[in-house]
């Protein structure tokens, strides 16, 4: 008896050990989840978060996101970006290049790479339809909540995305908090529209571990997002980027010297 339930057990363990092996393999099946903490983007002076969740099952996906802080009742592009040749990341301040101390999508693509799908929650879902401004959210509140299933994708950006290197972006800012989208500088992207229109806001790299994975903080829980507990969520943000500077090992050094 006690030798059946050992084998059996043991086999379950390699079963499960292959497929891990099989799912951490960029260059096989694409079906995975992948998940993203959405961040300020670096210079653009937004104060706020989201998580996001994509699902590939073949050529489809299902994605999930909710966002909180952003610039209320205006439109806010949503993409998923990914370029083969980007560093499947979100862009930092040196990717600045006219050195004006904001991001502009342009500026980004380094980072990110081009639009993939295009986050409408109607309708196409192509980069054709990357400022299709009036089928994305208008963020009531500053928030979006956004589900949609049955995105078709290309064989090659599901395998990108399953492999943890496509990057979740929500655009639209407002550099001088007048509540709307105005300024001189013309966007990057649609000269007739100003910059920011289309400047990044929030940006995620989906990766294959979830979100809330970030054993030492824990991310950020959907919750909290929901109760528009903002300050709460900044402050979770705040943490967790303390801990990756800190590293583990150091704060747990220091909250074994405060506990003592
Ligand atoms: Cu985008």
């Amino acid at each position: 008896m006690r030798t059946t339930t050992t084998t059996r057990i043991a086999g379950a363990s390699l079963a499960a050990a292959a497929a891990l092996a099989l799912s951490v393999g960029p260059a096989f099946a694409a079906d995975g989840s992948v998940s993203a903490n959405l961040k300020p983007v670096a210079g653009n002076g937004v104060m706020g978060s989201g998580t996001a969740m994509v699902d590939v099952k073949g050529n489809t996906i299902t994605v999930t996101m909710a966002a909180t802080g952003l610039l209320p009742n205006s439109p806010h592009a949503a993409h998923i970006h990914f370029g083969a040749a980007a560093r499947h990341e979100c862009p930092i301040l040196s990717d600045d290049k006219n050195g004006d101390g904001h991001i502009n999508t342009t500026e980004g693509g380094p980072a990110y790479g081009d639009i993939v799908v295009s986050l409408t929650k109607t309708g196409d879902t192509s980069p054709k339809s990357g400022l299709a401004i009036d089928r994305f959210s208008t963020a009531p509140g500053g928030k979006i909540a956004y589900q949609r299933g049955s995105i078709k994708v290309s064989s090659d950006v599901a395998q990108a995305i399953s492999a943890g290197e496509s990057v979740v972006v929500i655009h639209g800012v407002d550099y001088n908090k007048d509540g709307k989208y105005d300024g001189n500088t013309k966007s990057d992207l649609m000269p007739s529209l100003p910059t920011e229109a289309t400047d990044p806001a929030l940006c995620g790299a989906l990766r294959v571990a979830p979100a809330g994975g970030m054993h030492t903080g824990g991310g950020l829980p959907t919750d909290t997002l929901k109760s528009g507990g903002q300050n709460e969520a900044l402050m979770l943000v705040g943490g967790v980027a303390l801990l990756a500077a800190a590293g583990t090992g150091s704060f747990a050094a220091r909250r074994a010297r405060a506990r003592a």
